[in-house]
């Protein structure tokens, strides 16, 4: 993976590291569900966007959907439990985020998924998290968000509208509560001319 952002984006900073989590918002979306966002959470992001779009190994994946077999429109990577992270700023995030909400959480964030938006046609639909045992109990997703601002879509499983949240550079958002059973998310498509974005999902074991 060659691809680099255009310039900066807007975070030069050379050193890699993560704020303190205490600026972190909630958001009540209903259904059992919210959703924390911390803008900027991480400082040096257009580095680690070299580092994981660099370094990471990248696969693309096809998926058969009605007969067709389909290329997935993103680039993907996992780290399970046992595996060594892309960067060492991201075993910090995965601790800090543990510790922050080990009395809501119980169990401690145990793996990462990586996706890479090369562009505004990458995209992921509408979905909940909801394998394992995400599909019963309450749980969280985290995400860290660095490269090319995108909106990440919820919208209630049962119907209703749907909100856009903006997630960019260095910005944190962790989906909580019912989010994954009660609740939908999307990266939707953009016309827009939009360079790559790389996006890292903490998530506790068993949770898919
Ligand atoms: O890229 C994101 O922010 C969301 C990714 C996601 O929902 C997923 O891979 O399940």
């Amino acid at each position: 993976m060659t691809a680099h952002l255009q310039g900066s984006l807007f975070d030069q900073a050379d050193e890699i590291r993560l704020g303190p989590l205490t600026g972190v918002r909630r958001t009540v979306l209903g259904d059992g569900a919210w959703i924390d966002l911390l803008p900027g959470w991480l400082h040096g992001a257009d580095a680690l966007f070299d580092e994981l779009a660099g370094h990471v190994p990248w696969r693309a994946e096809r998926r058969t959907m009605y007969d067709h077999e389909i290329e997935v429109p993103r680039l993907l990577a996992h780290y399970g439990e046992r595996d060594r992270l892309p960067h060492p700023v991201l075993d910090e995030a995965r601790d800090a985020l543990s510790a922050h909400y080990a009395a809501e959480l119980h169990d401690p964030f145990t793996t990462a998924g990586l996706c890479y938006y090369r562009d505004g046609r990458d995209s992921v639909a509408w979905h909940g998290d909801r394998g394992g045992r995400a599909s019963r109990q309450d749980t969280m997703v985290a995400i860290l968000s660095v490269g090319e601002p995108r909106d990440l879509a919820l919208r209630p499983r049962r119907g209703g509208p749907s909100t856009r949240v903006p997630l960019g550079h260095g910005d944190l958002i962790v989906m909580g509560g019912s989010c994954q059973r009660t609740w939908d998310h999307a990266v939707p498509k953009t016309a827009r001319a939009v360079g790559p974005r790389i996006s890292v999902q903490f998530r506790p074991r068993g949770v898919r």
